[in-house]
């Protein structure tokens, strides 16, 4: 007897039959069901539909979420409210319907279904939600499955060292120091619970907003069910609908709110070691990038920087003068970045902890006692960054780093939390997490995040009227208003770089854009050739930081002698050249949500050819990449998505929709440019804002059509842009037999410091004949081939111009323009 209630406790709880339906405020609709569960279903905009489920014992918990701002907070691309909506009950089910989705809820069930407006079903319930209660943690675990037809793929769910499509394989969010982690690893670092989902070529995303170790099975379990559940908390979660994979994303990264412009020197390159000390040494290696010219923005100091390991204090014997030093540094150029971690020393001395302590801002055990735990310092407690006064403590720290020695970014570590003992808290330790006091198994998830927070906060307080950087290894969805990111300890091995490019991918349609890899492998010390093929793959990563273990012998861009440091200074300098590219597309991404790395699938996502493919990405609207991961390649073949391209390193043209071969020796990453762009490029500079930028190439690749490109531009620091000082260009590239135009519409009110373009003509069917400039002849001249890259046709304009037009020098026969 005694054993069947203990049976029944645990038993699996579903809604049952509803009874009640209503709209109970304006985009809100809630049904309740027999046994008391509820379900409420916002309807946040046309294409975004939320589903929160509360069991029927569950009291009514504030509605609160770190990843989606709430309405007090400031949030400039929040969902538009339904532009129609309506309401129905029909004989067997509920049915509503905005401008883009139908969604039905069967009455016996209160499982719903979502179909768009031509009746395509998007998604499904197979049981739908349901739960079990914990006895050993007194929490509910809330489960939704759901339908899976046949051809189903998914992709996103932030940092998993997983193949792109992440169908029949199951996955846990549970960040994780995972040193040394490997393909197939589970849990990582990062928490982002939202993933796509592509159905006969239509796409919608799926954001599970729960804090709790969360489970993702995608038809591993059972081929025909796709589950997800979590330990705790609320079944909460959107259903966000594309129909493309980009949009998705798109919807997804504006809910959740993209970060604002990084200054433009983060997006150089930037040098990193554990640990460059003492002073000396850090000089020596900016100097060493320099006399070799080699382009770099930043230098970064690990933990061997501070006293003892304790946060905000210099090594009295390594660092004497810290302020001289990061001056002098910046005199050169380099903006100086230090890692902070969680961990604070326990040392009755120190004053941060005196602070913590005097104001009871750690971490305690369930019982009472501070949480303890060891990291680097030795015995430490931790800040409860979960507490705005505790963010508010956290971020006044950062004064003396940033105002008084001019230190310019901070890098975030062990912030799953980390500690030796057991790999992270026990989860009795509690959090304040905003006025809902809880526990670890809660607040585990969104630590690294509001940690980010509370520096870049602090980082952009003492940083005025500079932008601020920060950089976390851990982080929860929307962690991306507050932080770039890395994929954190890698290896050395080709594997790894395969990883990197699947990983940064992953990282950038999950919203985080703002992400790079270790280059060259944090653990172990790759050979030249791994080295500068990972550069090169790098320098198309939004985040473009080389970084190692000390360990592991030196990595820097010269440590593999010649050919490697010319070939990793080539690459380096590639990458300062395309900087205003890359800010554009930085730009697309904090104003519209848009991935900055894009998978070949969301390319084309009605080309089946890319579904399983992974290596091939854009780095915003106009370049493939794709990189070589194997040694003693002289080439790779790759699938180019339809539409025509251009080889960027010989201007040939190529058809997509098809594999090609794209022959790449060391010099060459696979790099396609799409027919139609504009690229803009600047000159190669040892760091932003060395020179002043006199002229701007515009790269212009021929296309038989018409296509858009877009250039923005601020000047790449501070916050006048938000008042109008922005300007963005627009360019119209028209091509046909005769002549090809570009139109440019120019908005804003940015005076730029150039005033000339450099028009290069790429691909053009026939030699051009004059050059019209808004119909004033402009001399005809040529760019020089570059020992990678060949010549083209080029004239000088007017950054002003309205119009450009390239007259050909003889009709071509339409056949040859089209090819
Ligand atoms: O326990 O600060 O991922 O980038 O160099 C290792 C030392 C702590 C882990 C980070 C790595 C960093 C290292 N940290």
């Amino acid at each position: 007897m005694l054993n069947d209630l203990a049976a029944q406790g645990r038993q699996e709880h579903l809604p049952g039959p509803v009874q009640q339906a209503a709209q109970t405020e304006d985009h809100l609709f809630t049904f309740t069901t027999e046994n008391g569960t509820r379900l409420l279903l916002h309807v946040l905009s046309d294409k975004i539909l939320r589903f929160r489920y509360l069991t029927p014992d569950s009291p009514a918990a504030p509605d609160f979420s770190y990843a989606v701002p709430g309405p007090d907070e400031a949030h400039p691309l929040r969902p538009q409210a339904p532009t129609f909506l309506e309401f129905k009950e029909k004989t067997d089910h509920y049915r509503i319907t905005t401008a883009r989705l139908i969604c039905i809820v069967w009455k016996d069930s209160l499982r719903t279904r979502v179909l768009d407006r031509s009746g395509n079903l998007l998604g499904g319930d197979e049981k739908g939600f349901h739960w079990h209660h914990d006895y050993d943690t007194g929490n509910d675990i809330v489960k939704m499955s759901q339908q899976v037809p046949s051809g189903v793929c998914y992709y996103g769910l932030g940092d998993k060292p997983a193949n792109m499509n992440l169908r029949g394989q199951r996955f846990c969010n549970w960040g994780s120091d995972t040193y040394g982690y490997v393909k197939g690893s589970d849990p990582l670092y990062k928490n982002i619970p939202f993933f796509h989902v592509l159905q006969q070529r239509i796409a919608h995303g799926i954001f599970f907003d729960n804090t709790f170790k969360a489970f993702f099975d995608f038809a591993a379990e059972r081929a025909d069910v796709t589950s997800f559940w979590a330990e705790g908390g609320e079944m909460n979660y959107y259903f966000i609908y594309g129909p493309s994979l980009l949009e998705v994303t798109q919807e997804y990264t504006r809910l959740t709110c993209p970060p604002p412009l990084p200054p433009l020197w983060t997006l150089g390159y930037h040098q990193c070691k554990w640990s460059y000390f003492p002073a000396s040494n850090v000089q020596a290696i900016a100097s060493g990038l320099r006399e070799r010219r080699i382009p770099c923005d930043a230098i970064y100091l690990d933990i061997d920087y501070m006293d003892g390991y304790r946060c905000f204090t210099w090594h009295p014997q390594h660092f004497p003068e810290p302020k001289r030093m990061v001056q002098e540094l910046a005199a050169d150029g380099f903006k100086t970045v230090v890692i902070i971690d969680p961990g604070i020393k326990i040392d009755p001395a120190y004053p941060v902890y005196q602070e913590g302590i005097k104001n009871d801002f750690f971490c305690r055990r369930a019982d009472g006692p501070l949480m303890k735990g060891s990291v680097w310092p030795g015995q430490c407690n931790f800040p409860d960054y979960t507490r705005p006064e505790v963010r508010e403590w956290w971020a006044g720290l950062f004064e003396g780093l940033i105002k008084d020695v001019g230190v310019k970014g901070v890098w975030n570590d062990m912030n799953e939390p980390a500690v030796f003992e057991k790999g992270t808290f026990p989860d009795d330790v509690r959090f304040g997490y905003d006025g809902q006091p809880t526990s670890h198994r809660k607040a585990h998830n969104i630590y690294g995040m509001q940690m980010a927070r509370a520096t870049n906060d602090g980082v952009a307080r003492f940083s005025y009227p500079d932008r601020p950087f920060t950089i976390t290894r851990s982080t929860y969805a929307g962690g991306q208003r507050y932080s770039s990111g890395w994929t954190g300890d890698n290896i050395a091995s080709w594997d790894h770089l395969w990883l990197a490019n699947i990983q940064c991918q992953r990282l950038s349609i999950s919203g985080f854009s703002f992400i790079g890899s270790d280059i060259g492998g944090f653990i172990d010390t790759p050979n030249g050739e791994l080295y500068s093929r990972w550069i090169a793959l790098g320098a198309f990563h939004p985040f473009f930081r080389t970084h190692s273990s000390g360990d592991h012998g030196d990595q820097e861009p010269w440590s593999f002698g010649e050919p490697f440091t010319s070939l990793v200074r080539h690459f380096i300098e590639l990458r300062y050249q395309l900087l205003p590219y890359v800010y554009t597309t930085f730009w697309q991404y904090s104003t519209q949500g848009t991935p900055m790395l894009r998978p070949l699938t969301f390319l084309d996502q009605n080309d089946p050819e890319t579904y399983l493919r992974m290596a091939e990405f854009s780095l915003g609207d106009h370049l493939l990449v794709c990189p070589i991961t194997q040694a003693g390649a002289d080439g790779r073949w790759m699938y180019l998505p339809k539409g025509d391209w251009y080889y960027y390193w010989t201007d040939e043209a190529r058809a997509g929709g098809a594999e090609v071969w794209a022959s790449a020796d060391l010099t060459r990453i696979p790099l396609f440019v799409k027919a139609g762009a504009v690229v803009p490029m600047q000159p190669v500079m040892q760091y932003v804002g060395e020179q002043v930028v006199e002229e701007l190439t515009l790269h212009v690749y021929y296309k038989n059509g018409t296509a858009q490109s877009v250039h923005y531009d601020d000047g790449g620091e501070g916050y006048a842009y938000q008042e109008g000082q922005q300007t963005t260009r627009r360019f119209t590239v028209t091509g046909d037999a005769q002549a090809l135009t570009i139109r440019q519409e120019i908005a804003g009110a940015y005076q730029p410091s150039y005033a000339t373009y450099r028009v290069v003509l790429h691909g053009l069917p026939t030699a051009p004949q004059a050059v019209l400039a808004d119909a004033q002849p402009v001399p005809l001249g040529e760019y020089p081939a570059t020992e990678t890259t060949v010549a083209a046709p080029a004239a000088v304009v007017s950054v002003g111009f309205g119009e450009v037009k390239i007259e050909f020098a003889a009709p071509v026969a339409e056949g040859l323009a089209k090819s």
